[in-house]
């Protein structure tokens, strides 16, 4: 079997979560390249070397461009904080090698821009780490959007809702300073729904948004005294207007009380309607208003058939699948796109997409009423 190596820089939540990925891949799916975990990069030698013992990586580096420089690695896999993506996408791509870098792309237009630009230069194919795509319950929910079962569509209303930092003795950790992470709830999870948005209904005419920052000054460091001030939102909502002529709703807060990782959307069209819940993530609530009138209403559809997408290579209809297999699609999907030379969606250039939506967001946050994201700088 033909197989690929990958070199994965960064190991803590999501290289815990691409590197399960890629020990599974060829275990439940039929894969040319297949993937070989040749290497994992972080700074710190200690915590990488346990990393890569423990997730099941043939060696480790300390620095991406030595990772970068392998000639046994074909796919760099970029996890690190947004600060970092740009210079080590770029350098990867500079390389040669495939890419695929976590969520979202950059931190601003800007670095998506250069980074755009270097992939199509690059001639290697790229992806951008939107997982919830695959989850099989959200490839329905696309099914029965692009063969017209739910008509027109009018509505678009999303969430996700997290509550890990309402302690305000939760430490400023780099998910809450700009300058590392870009943005708050809006870029970390506000991006998953608007990649899921597009994905479903496509482009983002104007966005009308607020942001807001509950807790303004953490501890540095956990049951520390020094503190240090908090540079992103911690809720983040906005409207938007589809080109398509449907109208949205979003919201992303990590203020959510009780919300562990709710992320959730429904469709409302002229013939019907979905709802998705990542909390239910094997389920599909569906409405079609030609059901007979007696017994019109939302009902269940268990997403975990061979008829569903990716769902047929786990288990038998009904055993569930979670969180960790939408990964596994995502690389399975990857797979296929080195082998065909095609980069599986979302590309940098879908990715780029939604970073324009976010940096829109932004602008009309800031003061900028009624905001139309800058699509054209690529
Ligand atoms: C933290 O909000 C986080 O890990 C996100 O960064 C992920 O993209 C999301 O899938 C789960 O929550």
């Amino acid at each position: 079997m033909a197989e690929i190596g990958v070199g994965l820089v960064g190991y803590k939540f999501m290289g815990r979560a691409h590197s399960n990925a890629y020990r599974q891949l060829p275990r439940f799916f039929d894969v040319d390249p297949a993937p070989r975990m040749a290497a994992i990069c972080g700074r710190d030698e200690a915590g990488v070397r346990e990393a890569a013992d423990t997730l099941g990586w043939e060696s480790y580096e300390t620095d991406y461009r030595e990772l970068i420089a392998r000639d046994d690695v074909g796919l760099v896999d970029v996890v690190t904080p947004g600060n970092t993506h740009r210079e080590i996408v770029l350098a990867a791509l500079e390389a040669g090698k495939h890419v695929i870098c976590e969520k979202p792309l950059a931190n601003t237009l800007a670095e998506a821009k250069e980074m755009v630009t270097a992939a199509r230069e690059s001639g290697t194919v790229n992806t951008v780490c939107f997982n919830y795509r695959r989850a099989p319950a959200v490839q329905l929910a696309k099914k029965l959007v692009d063969e017209g079962r739910l008509g027109t569509i009018r509505h678009w209303r999303a969430t996700y809702l997290q509550d890990f930092i309402m302690d305000s003795q939760f430490p400023l950790i780099w998910r809450l300073k700009k300058e590392l992470a870009g943005s708050g709830a809006l870029g970390d999870i506000g991006a998953h729904i608007i990649d899921l948005s597009q994905f479903l209904l496509g482009g983002i005419s104007e966005v009308v948004g607020m942001m807001e920052t509950f807790v303004k000054e953490r501890p540095l460091e956990e049951g520390g005294a020094e503190t240090g001030e908090v540079t992103v939102d911690d809720a983040a909502a906005f409207l938007a207007r589809f080109e398509s002529g449907a109208v949205g709703t979003f919201e992303a807060t990590r203020f959510a009380a009780g919300r562990r990782n709710k992320n959730a959307f429904e469709i409302n069209g002229s013939k019907g309607s979905v709802a998705f819940d990542l909390e239910r993530m094997n389920e599909l609530e569906v409405f079609f208003v030609d059901d007979a009138a007696d017994v019109q209403g939302f009902r269940t559809v268990n997403v975990t058939g061979p008829e569903h997408p990716y769902a047929g290579a786990w288990w038998p209809p009904g055993h569930i699948i979670g969180y960790e297999h939408t990964f596994v699609h995502t690389m399975k999907d990857l797979m296929y796109g080195i082998k065909t030379g095609r980069s599986p969606a979302p590309d940098f250039e879908d990715a780029y997409r939604c970073q324009a939506v976010l940096d829109a967001v932004e602008r009309s946050a800031g003061g900028g009423g009624w905001t139309r994201p800058e699509y054209g700088g690529i």
